[in-house]
């Protein structure tokens, strides 16, 4: 008998993926962890049923959250993951020989210890000597932290459950108090298909802690609706002509999405997506 795995969307959408193995079930403090083995995408992670990352797709969403700020900013030196416990962004993150620390701030211990067993390859870099892993909640370490960081980059669950409290306003103010001048902030901001209600809400968030922000978005098919945002943030002006192309070009051999053309057209919003980010939040 054939055995599926299905991600409820909302009680409209759901999205199913058919398994070889489950090959972890585990209960944390925080949330339920499971690693499956599909058929279409490799290994699959999950918390608390939503998909995480699968091997097979991963690279969109870590070279989409860690090259752009990267590139972006003039020179990093010191960068804070919170969330992102397997790896993937840190990884991405240690293909720029300029970074010179990369913590990452994880708060379920078993997230780290079931990546590093069974993604190899999205966990490598955790052990790198420039990274630092600390386990811990990211709202607590981020509020310890003044004018210090050059990019803080949330790597974090849905809005929902332990994720919840890295979508606030007063998180995103403590975010912008422990970056340095010319700091930016990258967080994942879910799908442009979701409802307004959902993108507003982050958006206004954000823009309640800086005062700069400019979405843009990469397709990843096993996220919900296969099409993803992130969203930037600076108290500094933010724009892509400061795109270090020199520096994305002396990496952009070893990324397996982004392209230079591929950066400025993730910044060029479809409108119906500007459209839902123009609406007055409904708080
Ligand atoms: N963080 C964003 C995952 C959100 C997916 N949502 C869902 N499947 N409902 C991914 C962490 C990868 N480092």
């Amino acid at each position: 008998m054939d055995l599926w795995f299905t991600e409820e969307d909302s009680n409209a959408i759901r999205y199913g993926y058919k398994i070889k193995d489950v090959l972890f079930e585990g209960q944390s403090e925080f949330q339920k962890i499971v690693v499956l083995e599909t058929e279409a995408y490799g290994k699959m992670l999950l918390i608390d049923g939503c998909v995480m990352l699968t091997e097979q797709d991963e690279f969109v969403y870590h070279e989409m959250i860690s090259h752009i700020p990267a590139c972006l900013h003039k020179d990093p030196k010191r960068v804070v993951v919170i969330g992102g416990g397997d790896g993937g962004t840190v990884r991405e993150l240690l293909k720029h020989p300029g970074i010179e620390e990369i913590v990452l701030c994880e708060i379920d211990a078993m997230v780290v210890d079931e990546c590093k067993k069974f993604f190899p390859g999205v966990a490598c870099g955790l052990d790198d000597p420039r990274v630092k892993v600390k386990i811990g909640d990211g709202i607590a370490y981020m509020a310890e932290q003044t004018n210090s960081v050059d990019i803080a980059i949330i790597d974090s669950t849905d809005p929902i459950g332990p994720g919840e409290g890295l979508f606030t306003k007063a998180f995103y103010s403590s975010v912008a108090k422990a970056l340095r001048p010319g700091g930016l902030m990258v967080a994942q901001s879910e799908s442009p298909w979701y409802p307004p209600a959902i993108l507003n809400r982050i958006h206004h968030n954000i823009g309640g802690g800086f005062e700069n922000i400019m979405p843009y978005m990469g397709a990843v098919p096993t996220y919900p609706r296969g099409l993803w945002s992130w969203t930037l943030a600076s108290n500094d002006k933010l724009n892509l002509k400061n795109f270090d192309e020199t520096r994305f070009s002396e990496i952009s051999q070893n990324l397996k999405y982004l392209t230079l053309g591929g950066v400025h057209g993730a910044f060029s919003l479809p409108p119906f997506y500007a459209a839902k980010l123009e609406k007055k939040p409904n708080l």
